[in-house]
């Protein structure tokens, strides 16, 4: 148990291990998973046999910098079995990653990589303070994408009832909410929000029983934490997750919000420059990389998950001592770089969510208008302060554009929306067109 907040530790075995005993355990299983790949995976043998690398070179978990990346880009030329290291009879399920370019990827589970999943959300919601007395709304998409059915494994695990809602129809969510007596909602950070303005305009909020909330599968910021938390009357965590690794579960937040423990007894975390490709210290941001050390159908060799984020081996107060990742900035590819200066989406959403008279839904529009970069911040009004006068949009323009300015560094063009006018997110929100990209 936390000694801070009283919260079980679901594998205390595991979760409060030594940082030796965890470097045995991890050096332990690399071994064994190079040797695996070696053998039964080709795109493996042959990038290793490039760098003359064998099996035996990797001796510990500080051995890992001389293996091989893998890459979105290998996984697609393999599509869709050929990074498959167990014959497929042994294989019981597939995912993919909705790619939004060119191929799917396509991820299989024995039953035991099915199994270690269940065990890693079942770490993850303990985490949070779920336990088998709590009623779990999963509302992440049940499917290919990874979301639902990760997030089901956990709560069934616990023993916790599970209600697999999935995705799409909000106004029967927010019933199904109130009258099963939800006391976990599980979904994107965005579809909280939506859910929350639902539940505003219903009128239920009273009659939620709602206490933890389990939101990941897109970035989210601090700000976007407190506007939930406020607005649903929970306690939001952060959990992360790829399908490529296994989905959620690969880390989460624990009472203290200070960090997303990761589940590395089986995914061993790096951060390298994504320009360099050299490793970087504890507390520098840079691309996440997972190494899958024991998963059987498709275990992955230093994974380019292209997410910034940072690690840091202190011990947790929470008694855990597993390493923990901050929450993901962002990836590297959804950097925009505005004439000549890099900016996440993120950093906008920060601002905006301290603006009162702005709802919480914005798109960013981003062009290319003689030869110069522009960026146009649209965001929603709320219904009580939307007005037809000029005077009173025009100073509101302004002030966001001077706080974004401020904060980021670079003017924007802020255009107010009517209330209601942003498409909503069902799964991960899409705050981004980029036009210069269609030239
Ligand atoms: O999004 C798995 C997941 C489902 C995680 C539900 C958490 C909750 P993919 O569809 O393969 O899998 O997308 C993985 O989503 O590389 C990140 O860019 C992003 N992502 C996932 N969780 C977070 C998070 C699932 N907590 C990609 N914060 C990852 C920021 C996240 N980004």
């Amino acid at each position: 148990m936390c000694p801070r907040c009283c919260m079980m530790i679901w594998n205390e075995h595991i979760e409060t291990m030594s940082r030796d005993e965890m470097h045995q355990l991890q050096s332990e299983n690399l071994r064994s998973a190079v040797k695996r790949v070696y053998e039964f995976v080709g795109p493996y043998r042959r990038k290793m046999q490039q760098i003359g690398l064998e099996p035996g070179d990797i001796k510990s978990i500080d051995d890992l910098h001389k293996l091989p990346f893998t890459t979105k880009d290998d996984l697609r030329d393999a599509y869709p079995y050929g990074m498959i290291s167990v014959p497929m009879e042994q294989v019981i399920r597939l995912h993919a990653s909705s790619g939004t370019t060119g191929k799917q990827t396509v991820v299989a589970y024995t039953k035991n990589d099915i199994d270690l999943w269940s065990e890693v959300m079942a770490r993850s919601l303990t985490m949070t303070g779920v336990t088998r007395n709590d009623i779990v709304h999963v509302s992440y998409g049940y499917g290919l994408f990874t979301g639902g059915l990760g997030s089901h494994y956990g709560a069934e695990c616990i023993g916790a009832v599970t209600v697999p809602v999935s995705t799409g129809n909000t106004k029967r969510q927010v019933q199904l909410l109130r009258d099963f007596g939800a006391t976990v909602l599980m979904c994107t950070p965005s579809y909280a929000l939506y859910l929350a303005e639902t539940i505003e305009q219903a009128g239920f909020l009273d009659e939620l029983k709602l206490r933890v909330g389990i939101f990941g599968a897109e970035p989210w910021t601090e700000e976007m934490r407190l506007m939930i938390e406020e607005k649903l009357r929970l306690s939001a965590h952060d959990i992360y997750g790829l399908s490529e690794i296994i989905g959620p579960g690969v880390s989460c937040e624990c009472g203290m919000k200070n960090g997303l423990h990761v589940a590395e007894d089986h995914f061993v975390p790096e951060i390298i420059d994504p320009k360099t490709d050299k490793p970087m210290d504890e507390g520098e941001y840079g691309e996440l990389v997972f190494t899958c050390i024991t998963k059987e159908a498709m275990p992955l060799i230093r994974y380019r998950t292209r997410d910034i984020s940072s690690l840091n081996y202190q011990k947790c107060e929470c008694g855990r001592t597993s390493v923990r990742m901050s929450k993901p900035k962002g990836r590297v590819d959804d950097m925009l770089i505005i004439r000549g200066v890099n900016v996440f989406p993120s950093q906008i959403e920060s601002v905006l969510m301290g603006i009162t008279e702005t709802a919480p839904f914005f798109m960013l529009v981003v062009d290319r208008v003689n030869n110069l970069d522009t960026l146009e911040v649209k965001v929603e009004m709320r219904p009580e302060f939307f007005s037809d006068e000029v005077r009173v949009i025009e100073r509101l323009r302004n002030r966001i554009a001077r706080e974004i300015e401020s904060a980021l560094g670079l003017s924007v063009i802020v255009t107010l929306a009517e209330p209601k006018s942003i498409e909503r997110s069902e799964g991960k929100a899409v705050r981004v067109i980029d036009r210069r990209k269609l030239y």
